[in-house]
């Protein structure tokens, strides 16, 4: 329980650091986003993983600080990569609690005229299950956000339960497949019936495709026949820190 104490202490102490993982287009490997993931570097448990307390810092209201903390962080740096000509752009996580917080496009409004940063170099990533916990709060939500340009992602797809009547609804750019069906595509075929018919939907529905969790080359070449649009996972990088990330993409390019 000294965990909430030191949760709120957290960001004040500097203890939270962000780490980037970039997402590529599987047609060519050009790379120009990463997906923003937060760790906690605990003075006593160590690095502490974002599913050990994002779901605690959800259940205490925490999580409006940690999630104002990323966005002004993560869009800073974006700010200062553009500044040195990287075309980029991020996609960071939020969280069911934010989306259920009337002033949060506010919010993200705010930090991203304070950084300096073009909403169309923002993705938010939101999940089936942060949606469906309160789906009309959610759609008022995205609408708002879509109106400022901000490009929205669902995240983790075909883990939740949202129907297709409520997708349909939603002003989104950009569903990303969860890894757990990416994972098998080489030699499950129940997971390769499914990745596909989801990079058909998501098309007919006019949405990009992003594949998470890609480990091998023989999964990465699967999806690219399947026509999935990007790609995201340890096969290409691991999350880095921001200097590491930065010496990849000079590696990569
Ligand atoms: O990076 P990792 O696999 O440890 O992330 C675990 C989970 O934590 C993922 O579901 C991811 O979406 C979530 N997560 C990572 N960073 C953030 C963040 O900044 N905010 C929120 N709300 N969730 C995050
Ligand atoms: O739920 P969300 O998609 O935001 O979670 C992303 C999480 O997946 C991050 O914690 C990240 O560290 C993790 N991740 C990214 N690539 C891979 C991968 O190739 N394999 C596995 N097992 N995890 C990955
Ligand atoms: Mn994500
Ligand atoms: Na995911």
């Amino acid at each position: 329980l000294t965990l909430l104490s030191d949760l709120r202490r957290a960001a004040d102490q500097h203890e939270f650091f962000l780490l980037y993982q970039p997402k590529l287009r599987l047609s060519d490997g050009h790379c120009d986003a990463a997906e923003v993931l937060i760790r906690w570097r605990h003075p006593q448990r160590g690095i502490v993983p974002p599913d050990r307390f994002i779901p605690f810092a959800e259940q205490t209201g925490a999580i409006k600080a940690i999630t104002l903390w990323v966005l002004q962080h993560a869009l800073n740096q974006l700010a200062s990569w553009q500044q040195l000509g990287w075309q980029l752009s991020l996609n960071i996580n939020v969280s069911t609690r934010d989306l259920g917080q009337p002033d949060f496009p506010a919010l993200v409004d705010n930090a991203l005229r304070r950084a300096g940063v073009a909403a169309a170099s923002l993705c938010l990533e939101v999940t089936e299950s942060a949606i469906m916990d309160d789906p009309a709060q959610a759609l008022r939500c995205l609408q708002a956000l879509n109106e400022m340009g901000v490009r929205l992602s669902i995240d983790d797809f075909g883990t939740g339960y949202s129907s297709l009547a409520y997708l349909k609804k939603l002003p989104v750019q950009e569903l990303k497949i969860d890894r757990s069906f990416v994972s098998g595509l080489d030699r499950d075929e129940a997971d390769v019936t499914i990745v596909r018919s989801t990079i058909d939907l998501a098309h007919h529905m006019g949405l990009a495709v992003v594949a998470e969790g890609i480990e091998t080359e023989a999964v990465s070449q699967r999806l690219r026949s399947f026509g999935c649009d990007q790609a995201q996972g340890y096969l290409y990088s691991r999350p880095l820190p921001a200097m590491e990330f930065i010496a990849w993409l000079k590696q990569h390019r």
